[in-house]
């Protein structure tokens, strides 16, 4: 079993792996802790990660990236559609009304599913703690932002199951990150003292989150969260592209915004320059050459007059940190220590804008970058039950209150009950025990649209089947469970019908109001064996439930997308195989003509050096023109032949070589 934590960012991912006994962040094939959340796709492969980057500009039709809000969005979603005129690359409604991403692939034109995308990143990732592991990697654990909706979770646990991982768990980032924290901390409170409250803080390229936690020895708790999940980095590099395309317009007559390549190395200037700016206070210059219409361009800028432009952003810091705290019920003074984490709290002016409102210094005990990856991979540790890690426990909590409502055809028992408020504990699991006499249906949403960051408040419609009354005609009483699962997913996730038992009959008739009861964290017990539930036996039937509307792609195309992936992957390698084949021909050329004229000159005659010589440019230029796209085959016989006639030399070279060593050893011998 792997022991694998991934941070999938809306620009920047990161893997963590159990190794030797430690937790480690793993560089990818680049030497590169950091792999880009970036897919590109071209007419014989994709690519994937740091290589994707570098295509962001050359291939932007088809190079994706910015897609991880795109999670569980229909096409007309009010998000969607205002950051769709801003992406390089064309999104599509999907026959299910989603937003489906549009590329050439493979010289066709092809919709993905977001789906697919994240799936074809995952699966990047995975081959890179495969390579870090030297074995395969199935188990996982994957964060998400703590603000994302079931439909977003759904979506993205089915990207993980195209990419062929089994995620244990999606955990939500600032949990991740309190978990790392806390784990290794020796000086926790006992259970019994009052807890040591820590806030986290995390502000990604993407989305800013908010938690309040209380640690114990062996035990975190997610008191509050609060989020605003449209507040990010990118927010702060758009305002330098902005006014730098506004300041192009005058001082060298272009239309930045209507030319994308240039737009899009200007954003990459901007980052580049804003993340300057969070280390020097002074002037600094922005230089671009051959821009746009061959005119270089070049400008200014300094922190001061940056923080001015941003002030509608820097103004949305204090919010979240004012909700998450309210919530928590806690005051500044309880606050033990302020974490922060993600990209984007580099910037002194959030930063200072933090530590103001908590009225302390804020910490930065954690790496910025990997603290997510890292609880990840701890929380996969703590599942895996082939690795020693001590014990935590960890209670995060429910974002946005959860309503069920119920209806039968016929009887008017219409009603509902929030059934999990808002930063209710979870994983959490309860019974809800109705009267019926026949099946109902149960319709579960967020209860309150207004605050909710996605624009479908409804979670999925759930229908209890087989109900029937009992012999004598009365209702029977129908007990379901409702949970929130350790990814953070509502469900109705199983019913049975309990029998009238002789002489039990009458309290069953006083209230036909359903009763809601909790099981606690007791996840996967068997109903029948749980310490809460009433001693008395009685006979219970269970009963089939269906499920309507829920945001999870079907079975079918799961499997197709899952078979897809897999051609995709063989495709790759292929071109990978071609590509390493060519390669090692290019190679062996230049390696073998640098030779020629150095340590190779006294072991070959000066006409065959010649003769070699020319051989070996006529191939490299073979390489550029005919032989640019020939099968790996012909790469693999070109090598052959050029080996042939540079094997002889070598072998001439080594044995002079070898024999003084050879003497040497046997003089030492003597
Ligand atoms: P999200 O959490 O929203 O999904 P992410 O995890 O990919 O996104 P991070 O990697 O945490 O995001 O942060 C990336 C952001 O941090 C980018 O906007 C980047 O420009 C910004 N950033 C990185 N270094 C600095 C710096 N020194 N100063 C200012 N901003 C920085
Ligand atoms: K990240
Ligand atoms: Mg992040």
């Amino acid at each position: 079993m792997s022991v694998v934590g991934i941070d999938v960012g809306f620009q920047n991912c990161y893997i963590a792996v159990a190794r030797s006994g430690g937790i480690e962040t793993i560089t990818n094939d680049y030497s590169d802790r950091c792999t880009p959340a970036c897919v590109s796709l071209a007419s014989k492969n994709r690519i994937i990660g740091n290589a994707a980057k570098s295509q962001v500009i050359t291939n932007f039709k088809n190079t994706v990236h910015g897609f991880k809000k795109f999670h569980g969005r229909a096409f007309d979603d009010p998000f969607v559609q205002a950051e769709k005129p801003k992406l390089p690359y064309s999104l599509h409604k999907l026959a299910n009304g989603n937003a489906g991403i549009k590329v050439r692939y493979l010289d066709e034109d092809k919709v993905f599913t977001v789906e697919q995308i994240t799936g074809m990143l995952l699966n990047k990732l995975k081959e890179t703690s495969e390579s870090a592991l030297k074995k395969p990697v199935v188990d996982c654990v994957i964060s998400v932002p703590s603000f994302f909706t079931d439909a977003e979770r759904r979506s993205v646990f089915d990207a993980s199951q195209i990419a062929g991982l089994n995620c244990l768990r999606l955990i939500n980032d600032t949990t991740a990150v309190a978990l790392a924290y806390g784990i290794y901390k020796q000086d926790l409170p006992t259970p019994e003292e009052r807890p040591r409250n820590v806030v986290f803080v995390d502000m990604g390229h993407s989305s800013f989150q908010v938690s309040v936690t209380a640690f114990n020895k062996g035990k975190l708790k997610v008191l509050a969260t609060a989020f605003d999940p449209y507040l990010g980095g990118r927010n702060f590099d758009e305002v330098l592209v902005d006014y730098f395309c506004e300041e192009f317009k005058g001082k060298y007559k272009l239309n930045v915004r209507d030319n994308p390549r240039a737009l899009l190395r200007l954003h990459q200037e901007c980052e580049k320059l804003k993340k300057l700016m969070s280390a020097n206070s002074s002037d600094l210059p922005l230089n671009i050459e051959c821009f746009m219409n061959d005119i270089d361009v070049t400008s200014r800028m300094n922190r001061g007059h940056f923080e001015e432009m941003s002030a509608q952003y820097l103004m949305r810091v204090e919010m979240p940190l004012k909700t998450a705290l309210e919530q928590s019920k806690l005051s500044r003074d309880d606050i033990y220590a302020v974490e922060i984490v993600g990209g984007a709290t580099r910037s002194p002016a959030i930063k200072e804008r933090i530590s103001k409102f908590f009225g302390k210094d804020v910490s930065t005990t954690l790496n910025a970058d990997e603290a997510v990856a890292r609880g990840c991979a701890l929380q996969c540790a703590i599942l895996s039950p082939a690795f020693k890690v001590r014990e935590f426990s960890i209670t995060d909590v429910v974002p946005f209150p959860i309503t069920l409502r119920w209806k039968s055809p016929t009887d008017d028992g219409l009603g509902e009950c929030e059934v999990f408020s808002k930063n209710h504990a979870a994983p959490f699991s309860k019974v809800i025990t109705f009267h019926k006499k026949e099946p109902f249906d149960l319709e579960a949403f967020y209860s309150s649209p207004q605050e909710l960051p996605y624009p479908d408040h409804r979670i999925g419609c759930f229908s209890i089947q087989s109900v029937v009354p009992q012999p004598d005609g009365d209702s029977s009483k129908v007990k379901v469970k409702v949970r929130v699962n350790v990814h953070g997913i509502f469900s109705v996730s199983s019913a049975s019908l309990i029998e009238k038992q002789k002489g039990e009959g009458e309290d069953m008739q006083i209230d036909s109001e359903p009763v809601v009861q909790n099981e606690g964290r007791a996840e996967d017990q068997d109903p029948a064996a749980g310490g809460s539930k009433p001693k008395v036996k009685v006979k219970s039937i269970d009963l089939p439930i269906m499920a309507n509307n829920i945001r999870q792609l079907d079975s079918d195309v799961l499997n197709d997308f899952v078979e897809y992936e897999r051609q995709m992957i063989i495709q790759d390698k292929l071109v990978k195989e071609l590509n390493d084949a060519k390669n090692a021909v290019e190679e062996y050329v230049y390696d073998l003509r640098d030779k020629l004229c150095g340590i190779y000159e006294k072991y070959i005659t000066g006409d065959d050096s010649n003769r070699l010589t020319l051989m070996l440019e006529d191939t490299e230029n073979w390489l550029y023109e005919d032989g640019e796209d020939q099968p790996k085959q012909v790469y693999e016989e070109k090598l052959g032949a050029l080996k042939r006639l540079g094997q002889p030399i070598q072998d001439r070279h080594r044995e002079h070589e070898d024999r003084p060593r050879a003497f040497d050893e046997l003089g030492k011998k003597l």
